[in-house]
This record gives structure tokens, C-alpha cells and sequence, in this order.
């Protein structure tokens, strides 16, 4: 084979390149060395293309392109290995899925098994590597879309498809089976490749929805704005900040709430409780709701709800009762901004957004609960407390905390976009999302806040190489309580006088045995520190922080009260 020869290696190559694609998160696999001779002519030839990062698991491959997707809501691509790798990557990718971020993930099959013709792919495809219907039909499930690639000369159209596919409402991960033969196949560019590929139009609502609903805001006595993901679009945070300030309606970041949506300092925001918040509305705007009453058919009655949302019944949802009078529907930002100008141009009846206003007070943020004499450890709120004085105010904080995710969000006052993330789906990628997060956006500082437990879930070895590899400094603050508490409370919940607590005897909670993280951090080229004592906090994550600052990560094994 000659130098020049081109394959499906470089055809999915040049798609990333029309497509502006980033990185490629790759997890090794025999199927890719096409995309690697690929890349190795694009360094030779000074190419621009999309830079290759080489990740040493796949659920880390995809919680890094995840964290990347997350800031700059575009698609990367990311490369695993056959089946196995994708079943590796599954976790992540239904996270991806959930989050509605977009992205690219392939990897192959042998559809000749070393009978066909052409190269040999190697005997491991015949007898490890197959499955009954393909790999396609394992990503179904858990993807926005799969399918396999059948010919070399649709490769190229294949992945541009598949990014645009994945860009599109709702955002998310799509795959692609490029079976190996098909990368090794010789390719013959057509006219069309190189072009560059245009973002996605933009979508807004019709003239008359918007004034529907603008009349509707403009009617009602006491509104009220729910919304779990309306940070997560461009331009959202702002938008709803416009329009809640426009007509000082009140606005509520439930539990469910994934990302900074509004300011945690602004009077209008409510704090989280949905139920005694839509108690006494007669109009709620549930803005990228998912999930918004539980049960689901707990959707108040006496109140009209007007639903806005990008796709509000998310295809991927088994289950979903939003209860919807009106919807608008379209592209956040730009619809949130076109429902503002509706509503100025009805006509906003001051006086009553200013009496509305006048009866706001700002809610508090719950005070530490009551420390008792001699009680050694920290309290999880005086950690977050600490860390919302010492972080840089344009931090990005990504959230892998069970039992402490709601003092996180409570105390961390998130009042920009981007400053809180929470990791949706499986635990395990919390810390691939933050180097992700700090990857797109490198002058950024990034903090991950994570349980003991799902802490253990991350392929921590492979994450913190990482870190110091692709020199991407983080900040890891571990709320160690040593124990999956979520466990224990979800088992109080259904047997409270049961035997397990009566002989204090329960299984699935227990994590004494966990090694000494600081330790495990320290061996893998970062700063550790364990802090178990109140009086530490302060200097101890200062410390910390000066490290990561100084270019070298950082993890703080913080001992909890709880
Ligand atoms: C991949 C995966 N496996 C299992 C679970 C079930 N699970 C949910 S929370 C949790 C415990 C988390 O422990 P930790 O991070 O220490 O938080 P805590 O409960 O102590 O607040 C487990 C095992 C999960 N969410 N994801
Ligand atoms: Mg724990």
C-alpha cells in the first residue's frame, strides 16, 4: 500500500474536519489504525484537523467528549473498541443521552470475518469479537440513533450525518458501526467532501404561540417559572433571566435541576421546592422540564401550565406527564428572547410587576446544622460554603454528589452560566466530565464534588493520568462520609422498622474498607490531602487550590459528618 492510499480511515477523518470537530476521545481498538495512518498524514502534512486524544478507558473517552459537549455544545467524535468497548462506554453514553449532549461514538464489527475480500481484519473479529445483529442494535437503546455503515463510500456522508443527527433537539449521542472492512476499504473522495458543514438553523415558535403565551404570562396573578435545563442552551441562562426580570416572576430550580439556569442571588429565584412553589400559582412555565410533579400525575390543578422546551417529550423518556394547556416550543435562547419581546409588545402592566416584586424576600440558604461537642469530621455545608468563597467566581463545578447534591446546589450560589453541572446518568464519570469541562475551556478553573463511593466508581487510575498528562489541573473534592448513605436512607425509606435496622445490620452501605484516597492520588502525580478536622477546611482547599492553579491537580478527601 502506498502513502497516498486512501481509506475509511481518512474518509471518517475528513468528515471530522468539514464537521469542525474538536478531538477525537479515542479508546484503543484494532479497528482503528485506518483513522491513525490517517492521522499520522495530517501531522506529516501539517493538515488541520481535530486533535487526538488517546484515553485509557472508554467510560472516561466519553465523559470527557461529554464535559467537552457540555461547554461547547458541539459534537466530537469518539472512538471505542467493537462491542466490548461500547458496552465499556454504555454508562457514559446514556449520561450523554440524558444530558443532551451531542457527540459522534463509533466502533466496528468484521462483516467478512477474514473470508471477504481485501485485508485480512484479524482472526479476533471471528472469534471474540461478533455479535448477533450487530453492534448498531446494542447502541439502540441508548442512543439517539445507530446504525451501520455499509460501504466505504458512505462514510464520509455517514459521520457528517451522524453529528448533524446528533446536534439536532434534542442533543445527544448517536453511533456508528463502520464494520473494519469498510475502514480498510480504498476511498475515492467525491466533490462534496471538504465543504464545510453549517451549524444548525435555529427554530422559534410561531408569531401567534408567542402571543398566546405572552398573554397568558401577561394574565396571570401568580406565575411561576420551573425549569431543570434551560442553562444547558445557548443563551438560556440570560434569556430567562430577561424574561423572569421582565415581568418578576418567580423562578424555581427543583432537585432535578442538572446546570445553572438562574441566579441563586437574584430575589426571583425561589430555591427548589416545586410543590408548595406551584401550590398557590394559577399559571406554571415549565421551562426544560423532564420530570417536573412526582408522582407524575401530581400536576396541580387549579393552575394552567405552559410548557417551553426545545422537543418537551424527550423520546428517549419511557415515561413523561408534563400536563401542558399551551406549548412553545423551539431553540431556548432565541425563543425565550422572542416570548420576552411578545410580552412587551402586549403590553406589561407595571404596577403589578412591582407589587409582585415588592412581596419577594431573599430565601436563605439554610444554616449548618448545630455541630455537637467533641464531634470530629466536617459539616458537607461548611464545604461548600468554603469552596463558594475560595473558587474563582467564573469556576465551573461539576457536581457527583448523592446525598449532598442538594446542599451543593443550595450553598455553591450558582449565579452565572456554566458555574454548576450536575453528571447525569450512571456514577463513574464524574471526573472525565470536569477534565472534559476543563479541556474546552482550558483558563477555566474546574471542580469536581463527588461522593466517596462515586468516587469509586470512576476509573480513577486512568482519569488522574489523565489529568497530568493532557495537563489539565482540577480540583476533586471527595464528601467522604465512607458509606453510599443514599443506600442506607433509600432502605430506611421502605423497611423502617425492619431487621436490618433493629440488629443494625445492612448490606450495600458500607465503604470502611475503601483505600486512602489522598494516597491513591498522591501515587498517580497528584496533590492529596485528607482532612478530617473543621479547622483544616479552609487552608486545606486553599492549598489545594494553589496547586491546581500552579498546573498540578488536586484531591481533598473531605471526612463528613454525613
Ligand atoms: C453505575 C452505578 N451503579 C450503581 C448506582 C447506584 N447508586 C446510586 S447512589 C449510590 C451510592 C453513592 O455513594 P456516594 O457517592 O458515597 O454518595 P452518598 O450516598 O454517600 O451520598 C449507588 C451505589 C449508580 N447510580 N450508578
Ligand atoms: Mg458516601
Amino acid at each position: 500500500m502506498t502513502d497516498e492510499h486512501l481509506d475509511g480511515g481518512e474518509a471518517v477523518l475528513a468528515a471530522c474536519r468539514s464537521l469542525g470537530v474538536d478531538v477525537v476521545f479515542a479508546s484503543s481498538g484494532s479497528e482503528w489504525a485506518p483513522v491513525w495512518e490517517a492521522l499520522a498524514r495530517q501531522d506529516r502534512d501539517g493538515t488541520t484537523g481535530p486533535r487526538y486524544v488517546d484515553l485509557l478507558h472508554e467510560t472516561l473517552a466519553v465523559a470527557m467528549a461529554t464535559g467537552y459537549g457540555l461547554v461547547t455544545r458541539r459534537p466530537q467524535l469518539v472512538l471505542v473498541h467493537a462491542v466490548p468497548g461500547l458496552l465499556q462506554g454504555a454508562c457514559g453514553i446514556h449520561g450523554a443521552l440524558l444530558a443532551g449532549v451531542p457527540m459522534v461514538v463509533a466502533s466496528s464489527e468484521s462483516t467478512g470475518y477474514g473470508d471477504g475480500r481485501g485485508q485480512d481484519p484479524g482472526s479476533q473479529w471471528y472469534r471474540n469479537l461478533s455479535i448477533v445483529g450487530g453492534p448498531q442494535a446494542v447502541a439502540n437503546p441508548w442512543t439517539k440513533w445507530s446504525t451501520q455503515v455499509g460501504d466505504v463510500s458512505t462514510v464520509y456522508g455517514s459521520v457528517v450525518r451522524a453529528a448533524e443527527i446528533a446536534a439536532r433537539p434534542t442533543a445527544g449521542p448517536v453511533y456508528l458501526n463502520i464494520p473494519v472492512e469498510v475502514l480498510l476499504d480504498e476511498w475515492t473522495p467525491s466533490a462534496l467532501v471538504g465543504r464545510p458543514i453549517p451549524e444548525a438553523g435555529r427554530r422559534v415558535s410561531t408569531a401567534g404561540d408567542l402571543e398566546r403565551a405572552a398573554r397568558r404570562l401577561l394574565a396571570a396573578e401568580r406565575p411561576v417559572i420551573v425549569t431543570e435545563s434551560a442553562g444547558r442552551h445557548a443563551d438560556g441562562f440570560e434569556a430567562l433571566l430577561e424574561l423572569a426580570e421582565t415581568l418578576a416572576v418567580p423562578v424555581i430550580e427543583p432537585q432535578a435541576a442538572v446546570c445553572a439556569n438562574f441566579p441563586r442571588t437574584n430575589p426571583l429565584h425561589r430555591g427548589g421546592d416545586t410543590a408548595a412553589a406551584v401550590a398557590d400559582a394559577d399559571l406554571v412555565v415549565l421551562l426544560c422540564c423532564r420530570a417536573p410533579w412526582y408522582p407524575p400525575s401530581d400536576r396541580p390543578v387549579a393552575a394552567d401550565v405552559l410548557v417551553i422546551d426545545d422537543v418537551p417529550h424527550r423520546p428517549y423518556v419511557d415515561y413523561q406527564v408534563l400536563g401542558a394547556d399551551q406549548y412553545l416550543e423551539g431553540d431556548i435562547g432565541p425563543t425565550l428572547r422572542a416570548l420576552t419581546g411578545a410580552v412587551r409588545a402586549a403590553g406589561v402592566d407595571e404596577r403589578k410587576v412591582a407589587a409582585r416584586r415588592a412581596g419577594l424576600t431573599v430565601p436563605s440558604r439554610g444554616a449548618p446544622a448545630p455541630r455537637q461537642p467533641g464531634e470530629h469530621w466536617i459539616d458537607p455545608g461548611d464545604v461548600v460554603d468554603c469552596l463558594r468563597e475560595l473558587l474563582d467566581p467564573d469556576a465551573a463545578v461539576v457536581d457527583e454528589t448523592i446525598t449532598h447534591a442538594r446542599i451543593v446546589q443550595q450553598r455553591l450560589q450558582a449565579d452565572r452560566p456554566g458555574r454548576y453541572s450536575y453528571v447525569q446518568g450512571g456514577l463513574g464519570q464524574g471526573i472525565g466530565v470536569a477534565l472534559g469541562v476543563k479541556m474546552a475551556d482550558t483558563e477555566r478553573e474546574v471542580a469536581l464534588v463527588i461522593g466517596d463511593g462515586a468516587m469509586l466508581y470512576n476509573p480513577i487510575v486512568q482519569s488522574l493520568s489523565a489529568a497530568r498528562t493532557l495537563d489539565l489541573p482540577i480540583l476533586i473534592v471527595v464528601f467522604n462520609n465512607r458509606q453510599y448513605r443514599s443506600m442506607k436512607l433509600n432502605h430506611l425509606r421502605f423497611y423502617p422498622d425492619g431487621a436490618a435496622v433493629r440488629e443494625d445490620d445492612f448490606r450495600g452501605v458500607d465503604l470502611d474498607g475503601q483505600p486512602e484516597l489522598a494516597k491513591v492520588a498522591e501515587s498517580l502525580g497528584v496533590l492529596g490531602l485528607s482532612l478530617t478536622e473543621p479547622e483544616q477546611l479552609k487552608a486545606g482547599l486553599a492549598q489545594a487550590l494553589a496547586s491546581v492553579r500552579n498546573g498540578v491537580s488536586a484531591l481533598v478527601d473531605v471526612r463528613v459528618t454525613r
